[in-house]
């Protein structure tokens, strides 16, 4: 199917956004090198970067989200403030969770990023939960829930499928297919290669998409968002992507073969985008000087605030564990 025209100034935005997420997490990769600066396991999306950004991008301001341990790029698209974000992750008190979430479990009311969680597979029922709520309550929202190729094996996210059907929830799942989940490829974890097939199982559309292509994952996601919002239920997309990094920034890769890599790294989101832009004269390589700088200006404003923001105190410990319902 052919692709809807994209205005110039939507192109410009999603590769602006692209370069923030990259630069951040760049910085995040120098930062884990300095000992005692990160605590905690980090988790990068280098190289999923149009997923993160073609969904939102397909979102309205009302909708929700909710992602999993490799969520730093869902969240900038979604339009999470860098300070409060780079704070928690260094577990300070002006963190978005007031540093005690850390990286693994962020969550931004703000901007409707429900939560994220590193329990693999945890994300689709409470999106679905989100997705029943918005139904219920008649908002008009969709709820997109990302998660990874090792979470599709999982039966939390099959019940959550089937609930989602049955009920025909607002609720898009949108499967990264980033080849690994942790150290296993999904030849060894899935029963089947296209993940995008499962749709048909739970009797809703699912369609597959080059994950690094950012253009081509708005496309759909607009398609796809349009068919949950309007009260025909759910839908999935796969995104075929590639995990860049290891599972966590200690992991050196050992078991990935380096052709594979290279591989991928010539189908970089990124490059190929700005490459896009550049060639279709969209943007000016003055115009990417300058969206380059702001990035990286805006991802060192984030780690001085956070650098200089305090550890929450001890007996801040047991606050905001627990929240009295609205009307007990
Ligand atoms: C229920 C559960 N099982 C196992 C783990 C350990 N674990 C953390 S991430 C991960 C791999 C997840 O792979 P995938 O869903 O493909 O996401 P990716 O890391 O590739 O983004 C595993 C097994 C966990 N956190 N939770
Ligand atoms: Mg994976």
């Amino acid at each position: 199917m052919a692709l809807q025209p994209i205005p110039a100034d939507m192109q410009q935005h999603l590769l602006a956004q692209m370069v923030l997420i990259r630069r951040f997490e760049e910085k995040i990769i120098n930062l884990c090198q300095k000992e005692g600066c990160l605590p905690g396991m980090q988790i990068l999306a280098v190289g999923q970067e149009a997923v993160a950004v073609g969904i939102v991008a397909a979102l309205e301001p009302n909708d929700i989200i909710v992602s999993n341990h490799r969520s730093h790029g869902h969240l900038l698209a979604r339009g999470a403030n860098p300070d409060a974000l780079m704070a928690e992750i260094m577990g300070k008190v002006s963190g978005v969770g007031h540093g005690k979430a850390g990286t693994l479990h962020l969550s931004v009311p703000e901007v409707n990023a429900l939560m994220t969680s590193t329990v693999v597979g945890a994300g689709p029922p409470m999106a679905a939960g989100a997705a029943f709520a918005q139904q219920y309550c008649a908002t008009g929202g969709v709820t997109a829930v990302f998660f990874g190729d090792g979470a599709a094996a999982e039966g939390s996210v099959h019940e959550a499928m089937n609930l989602a059907s049955l009920w025909k929830l607002p609720l898009l799942f949108v499967c990264e297919n980033n080849c690994w989940a942790g150290a296993q490829k999904p030849s060894q974890h899935c029963s089947t290669q296209d993940i995008s097939k499962r749709g048909e199982a739970y009797d809703m559309p699912g369609v597959r998409v080059d994950g690094n292509d950012v253009e081509q994952v708005y496309d759909l996601a607009r398609r796809m968002i349009a068919h949950c919002r309007s009260g025909q239920g759910p839908a999935l997309i796969e995104a075929k992507t590639y995990r860049m990094r290891g599972h966590g920034e200690k992991d050196r890769q050992h078991y990935v073969d380096k052709s594979e890599i290279e591989y991928w790294a010539k189908l970089c989101p990124v490059a190929r985008y700005r490459q896009k832009l550049l060639s279709g004269g969209v943007i000016s390589e003055t115009q990417l000087l300058k969206m380059e700088r702001q990035a990286i200006e805006r991802v060192e404003a984030a780690v001085a605030f956070a650098e200089k923001s305090a550890y929450p105190p001890p007996e801040s410990a047991l606050s905001d564990v627990w929240t009295a319902p609205e009307n007990a």
